[in-house]
């Protein structure tokens, strides 16, 4: 027996868990999705990831068939079936079965997967050491093509810079926007420390809205330091005394190289360990 997975209105076994090959999700990346943790048998921020899940599905005329209350439960019922206690769920939904042609309107109902699995992470080695990264050159999605506000399937645009990253053996790249700032990264939100004060880019310069993001944000407020959303250029990362990346797989990552180029003392920072720290203790409340 496999995992059990959630499909529209119940659980079915993982060999019964499948999608028409007519899914709109699948022929066109026509969909949304959000990546959750469980921590001690918790699901952290469910409420964040449900309204960001809600925000793009609108943003993207996709009508999610279930009042977000009732995905909720379903979530967690999800989690409970398969006796996850430190893991990852996929909350997939995508614009449902219709033709081979681009029109959402023929497609009929949503179709909901809830996955939760155990989660692949990165070595603890990497959070002692830092990870080495490459600035990508695909750019980020311009915000007027296909806003990186909106988690939707389509990641194509990050796969691209990915793929560079891999091809240098480095396992994460910086992508910039139309106007030569950074966005982010491939699944993770970019910071940087300078004489103290935390930068991170604002939204606008084509990011996510990361959950992780916001966390950190407040907790290094609450650790006395000023945080600023400014947009950065890739001389900002070349100077910064400190780099990291937050996401919900990585949690805070230290960065100790960009293109060549040490940062800070080639290990990762104070201010990154202590705001790792302090998001490991978070989660754990
Ligand atoms: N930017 C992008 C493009 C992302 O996909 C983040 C930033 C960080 O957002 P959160 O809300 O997670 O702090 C993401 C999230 C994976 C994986 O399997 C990727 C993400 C989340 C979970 C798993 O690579 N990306």
């Amino acid at each position: 027996m496999g995992l059990k997975i959630w499909l529209n209105d119940g659980l079915v076994d993982e060999s019964e868990a499948k999608v028409s090959v007519f899914d709109h999700g699948l022929l066109y990346g026509d969909g949304v999705f959000e990546g959750i943790r469980v921590y001690g048998g918790k699901i952290f921020e469910l409420k964040a990831h449900i309204d960001r899940l809600y925000k793009s599905a609108n943003a993207i005329r996709l009508k999610i068939h279930k009042d977000p209350e009732i995905l909720m439960e379903n979530t967690e019922t999800t989690v409970k079936a398969n006796h996850i206690e430190d893991g990852y769920i996929r909350l997939v939904v995508t614009r449902g079965v219709g033709t081979l042609g681009l029109n959402p309107l023929v497609c009929k109902e949503s179709q909901i997967i809830i996955i939760a699995a155990t989660i692949q992470l990165y070595p603890p080695e990497l959070y002692e050491n830092g990870l080495k990264i490459i600035s990508a050159n695909t750019m980020r999605n311009h915000p007027l093509s296909l806003n990186p506000q909106i988690k939707s399937l389509n990641y194509l645009n990050n796969i691209l810079a990915k793929l560079e990253a891999l091809d240098r053996d480095m396992l994460e790249a910086v992508m910039y926007n139309h106007m030569g700032y950074v966005a982010e990264a491939t699944g993770d939100n970019v910071f940087i420390v300078r004489d103290g004060i935390v930068y991170t880019p604002p939204t606008a310069a084509g990011s996510l809205e990361g959950i992780t993001r916001s966390i950190v944000m407040k907790l290094a407020r609450e650790c006395g330091y000023e945080v600023i959303e400014r947009n950065l250029t890739r001389y900002d990362l070349y100077a910064a005394q400190e780099m990291f990346l937050t996401g919900t797989a990585a949690e805070v990552i230290g960065i100790v190289e960009i293109d060549g180029r040490t940062i800070g003392s080639g290990r990762p920072g104070p201010i990154t360990r202590e705001l790792l720290t302090k998001f490991e203790k978070y989660t754990r409340m």
